[in-house]
């Protein structure tokens, strides 16, 4: 497998589980400063333009991060990414697409793209702090949903690398405060060793 990521990108996520995996796998950079997730050799590969991009063994390739997440817990059931049940199952769905399409796209993305929202500069202050409190709404609710548990849908499971990835923005990259129990989840999440050597092979702060 090959895994498309750029230092500190929502692929930090991926990265995790394919490191909880441990299987063999590829971790390929992109330098987003040089524009190289919208060019060859990326752009044919994935013509989003985005990550995480996941190329399979077979060849085939696998873009959107619920999509990604969820086929590494299925088809490497030895990981126990994939929760047991159908309701736990659910919850991690939920809490994946929610991390993913609400907290990072509707809130992070305003305060890292600003530009994306609006293309004119006077209006990017505005934009970024409607980010910051989209972001902070979405950590409050998943706050809500710990509240008495450890992991995001039972036992830990794919959906915890997706609610990491917003946390770790939040709380390492913008200074946020988190909420108690988004705090203390990420602090699990950074005391488990597969963070630990994302961390290291990305160069991200610990
Ligand atoms: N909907 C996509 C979003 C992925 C995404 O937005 N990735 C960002 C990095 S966090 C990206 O690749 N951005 C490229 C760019 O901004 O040019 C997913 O779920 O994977």
């Amino acid at each position: 497998m090959k895994l498309y990521y750029s230092p500190g990108a929502c692929s930090i996520g991926i990265h995790v589980l394919l490191e909880e995996i441990g299987k063999p796998y590829e971790a390929v950079k992109l330098d987003f400063s040089k524009g190289e997730q919208q060019k060859p050799p990326f752009s044919e590969i994935n013509p989003k333009g985005k990550v995480p991009t996941l190329v399979r063994d077979d060849g085939e390739v696998i873009t959107e991060y619920p999509v990604v997440a969820h086929w590494l817990a299925k088809h490497f059931p030895e990981a126990k990414l994939l929760p047991e049940g159908e309701e736990a199952e659910l919850r991690a769905a939920e809490a994946t697409d929610y991390c993913v399409s609400t907290i990072h796209m509707q809130g992070f993305s305003r305060l890292f793209r600003p530009g994306n929202f609006s293309p004119s500069e006077s209006d990017h202050d505005k934009v970024k702090e409607r980010g910051k409190e989209l972001a902070a709404k979405g950590l409050a609710i998943m706050d809500k949903r710990l509240a008495g548990e450890e992991w995001v849908a039972g036992d830990y499971s794919y959906a915890d690398s997706a609610l990491f990835y917003v946390e770790y923005w939040g709380g390492k990259r913008m200074g946020m405060d988190l909420p108690a129990n988004c705090a203390a989840h990420l602090g699990r999440m950074m005391a488990r060793p597969a963070v630990q050597r994302m961390i290291q092979q990305e160069g991200l702060p610990g």
